[in-house]
C-alpha cells in the first residue's frame, strides 16, 4: 500500500532512504537544510518515483498530509535537536516524527518525553546497513508507542530487507528502545570485527599466509556456522590488491582503527547497567590502542617479545586453521551473548518489552552483523524466553564447549608468541568466569572489608558481617 512520507536530511543516508521509499511506490516529500542536495537528488534520481522537492521547512510541512509522517536523517546530536526545534512547532498533534540517525538512546528518551508532551509521536528509529542498506533494504529498529508504530510500521516494513519472507523491521519497544538496540548492535559489530581481525592476525603470523590466502580461508568459513556478512566482506578485503602499489590492500592501510562513538556508548551503558560486555569493551579499547601512535612507537623500540618460533603449534596447517575457526566462533558466541544480556538488562531498567527473538530475526538481513547464526539466537529466545544466558542453551553450549580445547590452545599460543588477542582471551576468561564454582571475588570482599569495612556475606549463615581486623579479629553481624 503506498503512503506519503517526508524526509529531511538528504546526505547519503537520507537520499538513499528517500530513493528506497520512492521505489516502493511511496510519495516522498524532500527537504534538506541547504537546497542543493534536494535538487541534486531530484535531478539524478527523480525518475525512480514520486518525489516532491521543497525548499523551506514550512513548505515541507505544508506538502504533507495529516497525520504527517516525517523522518529526520541528519547528523546525530545537535543537528537533530536543531531540526526538531524547527519542525515541531509546525506540526499538529498526532503527527509522527521519526529520527533515523544514530542518536544516543538517552537523547531519544529526552526527545520522546518533550515531543509526547506536545501531542506528537516520536519514533527513535535505529537503521543499520550503511548507505547500501538504506537504498536496498536496511534492518530497521523503531522505538516509540504502539500507536505510532501502527501509523508508520507498514511504511518502514515496506522498505526493509526481507529474510524468509519477513521484513527486517519490528516495533522494538517504547521510547529509546530502538536506538538502544541499534547501539548494542553496533557494539556487537565492534566485537565481531575485532575477533575477525585477531583470527586474521593469527593466521598471518602463525602460518605466514598471504592476505589473499587468508581471504580464501575466510571464504571457506563463510560456508559454515560463521556464515555472515562480516566474514564475507573480510574475504573480499583480504583478497583485494592495491592498484597503486600492487601490494595486498590490507598492507597499505594505516593500522589505526577509528570510531564514531556507538561502541563507546555501548560500553558506557553496559557499565551503568553492570553488564560485563567484555568483548565489546576489548574491541573499543583495541581500537583506542591502535590509535596511540606515539606510545606504540616508543614501545616498539624497547619492549621485547618472546622471540619464539611457531613451528610446533602450526605443524599441521589445516588443524591450526580449524583451531582458529573454533576459537573465533566460540568468542563470537560469547560476544553476542553479552550483547543480548545488555539488551535484557536495558529493557528491564527502562521498562521496555523487547522481544529478543524478533530482534535477532530482524538482524538476519540488511544490517552489518547479519549472520546465519542469528536464526539460532532467535530460536533460543523463542524456545526459552527466560534463558539467563545464551551460553547455557544446548546449541550454544555445544558450540563453545566443543571448541574449548582449540580455543584454549589458540589463546595460549597467541600469548606464548606475543600476538595480541584481547577479544579471544577475554571471551575465554568470561566463559571460565561464568562456569567457575568459586570465584576469587570472595578474596576481594575480604579486602574490601579490611580496608573499608564494606562488610561481606557468608556461604553458611544469612546476613552481612564485618571482621574487626584492627582489633581481635572477631566477627560482628551488621545486618
Ligand atoms: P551526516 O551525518 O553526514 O549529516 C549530514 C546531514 O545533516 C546533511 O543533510 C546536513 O545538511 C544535515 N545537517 C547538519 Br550536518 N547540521 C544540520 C542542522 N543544524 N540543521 C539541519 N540539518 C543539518 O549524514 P549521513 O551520513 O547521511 O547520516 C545521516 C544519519 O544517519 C546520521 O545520524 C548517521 O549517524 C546515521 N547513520 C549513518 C550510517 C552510515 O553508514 N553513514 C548508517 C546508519 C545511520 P546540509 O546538507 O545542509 O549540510
Amino acid at each position: 500500500m503506498s503512503d506519503q512520507i517526508g524526509v529531511t536530511g538528504l546526505a547519503v543516508m537520507g537520499a538513499n532512504l528517500a530513493r528506497n521509499l520512492a521505489r516502493h511506490g511511496h510519495q516522498v516529500v524532500l527537504h534538506n537544510r541547504s537546497r542543493g542536495r534536494t535538487d541534486a537528488l531530484v535531478e539524478q534520481h527523480g525518475s525512480e518515483g514520486d518525489f516532491v522537492p521543497t525548499g523551506s521547512m514550512e513548505e515541507f510541512v505544508g506538502a504533507l498530509q495529516r497525520p504527517r509522517k516525517v523522518i529526520i536523517m541528519v547528523q546525530a546530536g545537535a543537528a537533530t535537536d536543531a531540526v526538531i526545534d524547527e519542525i515541531a512547532p509546525l506540526l499538529d498533534a498526532g503527527d509522527v516524527l521519526m529520527d533515523g540517525g544514530n542518536a544516543r538512546f538517552t537523547d531519544t528518551i529526552r526527545r520522546t518525553e518533550a515531543l509526547t508532551a506536545r501531542g506528537l509521536h516520536f519514533v527513535g528509529t535505529g537503521i543499520s546497513g550503511g548507505e547500501e542498506g538504506a537504498l536496498n533494504g536496511p534492518s530497521i529498529m523503531p522505538g516509540g508507542s504502539a500507536e505510532a508504530y501502527e501509523l508508520v510500521g507498514p511504511l518502514l516494513e515496506s522498505i526493509a530487507a526481507v529474510v524468509d519472507g519477513e521484513p527486517c523491521c519490528t516495533h522494538v519497544g517504547e521510547s529509546g528502545a530502538g536506538h538502544f538496540v541499534k547501539m548494542v548492535h553496533n557494539g556487537i559489530e565492534y566485537a565481531d570485527m575485532q575477533l575477525i581481525a585477531e583470527a586474521y592476525d593469527l593466521l598471518r603470523q602463525g602460518l605466514q599466509l598471504s592476505p589473499a590466502e587468508i581471504g580464501d580461508v575466510f571464504a571457506s568459513w563463510n560456508e559454515g556456522d560463521l556464515d555472515s556478512y562480516l566474514i564475507e566482506i573480510t574475504a573480499e578485503v583480504l583478497r583485494h590488491t592495491d592498484a597503486r602499489t600492487g601490494k595486498p590492500f590490507v598492507d597499505v592501510v594505516l593500522d589505526e582503527a577509528e570510531q564514531k562513538g556507538t561502541g563507546r556508548w555501548t560500553v558506557q551503558s553496559a557499565l551503568d547497567l553492570g553488564v560485563p560486555v567484555s568483548g565489546i569493551a576489548e574491541a573499543v579499547f583495541a581500537r583506542a590502542l591502535s590509535g596511540h601512535r606515539e606510545q606504540r612507537q616508543a614501545a616498539q623500540r624497547v619492549l621485547p617479545g618472546p622471540d619464539r618460533e611457531w613451528d610446533e603449534q602450526v605443524a599441521d596447517r589445516d588443524a591450526f586453521i580449524e583451531s582458529v575457526r573454533q576459537a573465533l566462533y566460540a568468542s563470537k558466541v560469547v560476544a553476542y551473548a553479552q550483547g543480548f544480556d545488555q539488551i535484557t538488562a536495558g529493557a528491564d531498567q527502562h521498562g521496555w518489552d523487547i522481544d529478543r527473538a524478533a530482534l535477532a530475526r530482524i538482524w538476519r538481513g540488511g544490517c552489518i552483523i547479519r549472520a546465519k547464526f542469528l536464526d539460532r539466537i532467535a530460536q533460543v529466545y523463542t524456545d526459552e524466553p527466560d534463558v539467563t544466558t545464551l551460553l547455557t542453551n544446548e546449541y550454544f553450549r555445544g558450540a563453545v564447549s566443543e571448541g574449548q580445547e582449540a580455543w584454549r590452545q589458540v589463546v595460549a599460543g597467541a600469548a606464548r608468541h606475543g600476538v595480541p588477542v584481547p577479544g579471544f582471551a577475554s571471551a575465554l576468561a568470561y566463559y571460565d568466569g561464568l562456569r567457575a564454582e568459586r570465584l576469587p571475588a570472595a578474596l576481594i570482599q575480604g579486602l574490601r572489608d579490611l580496608f573499608g569495612a564494606h562488610t561481606y556475606r557468608r556461604v553458611d549463615v544469612e546476613g552481612s558481617f564485618h571482621t574487626m581486623w584492627g582489633e581481635d579479629g572477631r566477627e560482628v553481624s551488621t545486618s
